[in-house]
């Protein structure tokens, strides 16, 4: 066992804290006052290759490992996560095809999106089936040797930027989680149109908005898998990609604690710099022993996934951990910060806001739980 990352690791971690800080954090008030989508900045991390870094070598991708993928997306979100989301959403959106598509499926698709800058949603979550994917109500209808796509998606991040979709959908609305089908589709295909912009809490650089499919045509070609096998596709996904985001909860964590630390060696109260306070120190000290914890978790999950083991226990591990940390750590930094904590004036109730939606999405820190529970049992 060892704690260093290679030396590839630390260039590329220092490449990615280059780009943060001098392309990122400057921008990230603006957006998160303003709500604006930052396609410039991210059409630049894909150019650096720091977004959908997942594609493999063969197709013309990086094939950054999951590991190298996390230390890039915690210095991404150390700087803003909603760019963070929006960026690192490409890798989700395109795991269904890397982990269940054809030869001939990879060669089209993760080609394309390797060589030309393209945004990916992943699109699961509905209306009524958000926890509960095999509830889902998307209907895929065979017609002829194509599938005919009818209903809402809901919440889907890059929804209203993305050029490709993978969609899931169900064959019998009363199937469950036996008649679920996974479908590439391009965003241009007739019958697709977007709904508002979700005007969210946090994270408001990024894009979240619904998508519906009105009798949108799909060839069979583009089916991920046998019929039936979309809601495994999924789940074996998401095994994939929550370590990413433990890994933006850890970059939002580090960040409440480096700006709490330098907020607490320049504040004086009662005639001194309140970081001579034990009652600020320890609320330090927790903060670092939790962004610990949080980033060795996230490491080990992604590590799980480089080796190929089944990592639904590890991740869900992680990334219920991680963002319930990021949630506490935001908050006691609002709390070193006192009243101007509580203003946009200073960083930190931005990072509170941005903390929140990490313990809702890519399954709520409830559903991990039953995921860490099931496989506990199950083993
Ligand atoms: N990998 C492979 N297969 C898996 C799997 C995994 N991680 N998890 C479950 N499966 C399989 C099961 O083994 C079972 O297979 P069989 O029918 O062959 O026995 C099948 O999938 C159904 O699994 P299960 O019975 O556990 O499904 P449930 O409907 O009870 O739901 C949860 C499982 C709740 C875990 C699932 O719906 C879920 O993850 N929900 C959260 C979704 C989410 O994260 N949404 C966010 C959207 S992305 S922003």
């Amino acid at each position: 066992m060892q704690f260093e990352l290679t030396d590839e690791q630390h260039a590329l971690q220092e490449a990615a804290r280059r780009f943060a800080r001098d392309e990122i954090a400057p921008i990230a008030a603006k957006h998160d006052q303003s709500g604006e989508f930052p396609r410039k900045v991210i059409q630049m991390a894909w150019e650096l290759g720091f977004a959908s870094t997942a594609i493999p070598t063969d197709y013309g991708g990086l094939g950054l490992s999951s590991l190298d993928n996390c230390v890039v997306i915690e210095e991404i979100a150390w700087a803003c996560s909603g760019i963070g989301t929006s960026i690192t959403c490409n890798d989700l959106g395109l795991m269904p095809i890397i982990v269940a598509g054809t030869e001939e499926q990879k060669q089209e698709w993760l080609t394309h999106c390797a060589s030309e800058f393209s945004l990916i949603a992943f699109c699961l979550s509905e209306p009524d089936a958000g926890s509960d994917v095999a509830g889902l109500q998307l209907l895929a209808e065979k017609a002829g040797s194509d599938y005919v796509l009818n209903g809402t998606k809901c919440w889907i991040t890059n929804g209203g930027e993305a050029d490709l979709y993978t969609v899931f959908a169900t064959l019998d609305r009363t199937s469950r989680h036996e008649g679920i089908c996974a479908f590439i589709v391009p965003a241009d295909l007739p019958g697709i149109s977007l709904g508002k912009k979700e005007d969210k809490l946090g994270q408001r650089a990024s894009d979240t908005r619904s998508i519906h499919f009105d009798g949108v045509r799909v060839p069979e070609s583009q089916r991920l898998g046998a019929e039936g096998e979309g809601f495994k596709i999924a789940m074996r996904t998401l095994d994939r990609t929550r370590p990413p985001i433990g890994a933006l909860a850890t970059g939002i964590a580090q960040r409440a604690l480096d700006e709490s630390t330098a907020y607490a060696l320049e504040r004086k109260a009662f005639g001194s710099a309140i970081g001579n306070f034990q009652a600020v120190q320890f609320i330090l000290a927790d903060m670092a022993k939790e962004i610990e914890a949080a980033r060795l978790l996230t490491q080990k999950s992604a590590w799980m996934v480089d080796q190929g083991r089944r990592a639904a226990k590890d991740s869900s591990i992680a990334k219920c951990f991680a963002t319930d940390a990021a949630m506490r750590i935001t908050v006691d930094a609002v709390q070193v910060f006192g009243g101007n904590g509580y203003t946009k004036e200073y960083p930190v109730e931005k990072l509170m806001r941005d903390a929140k939606l990490l313990q809702i999405y890519e399954g709520t820190n409830q559903i991990q739980r039953l995921v860490i529970a099931r496989e506990l049992l199950r083993s």
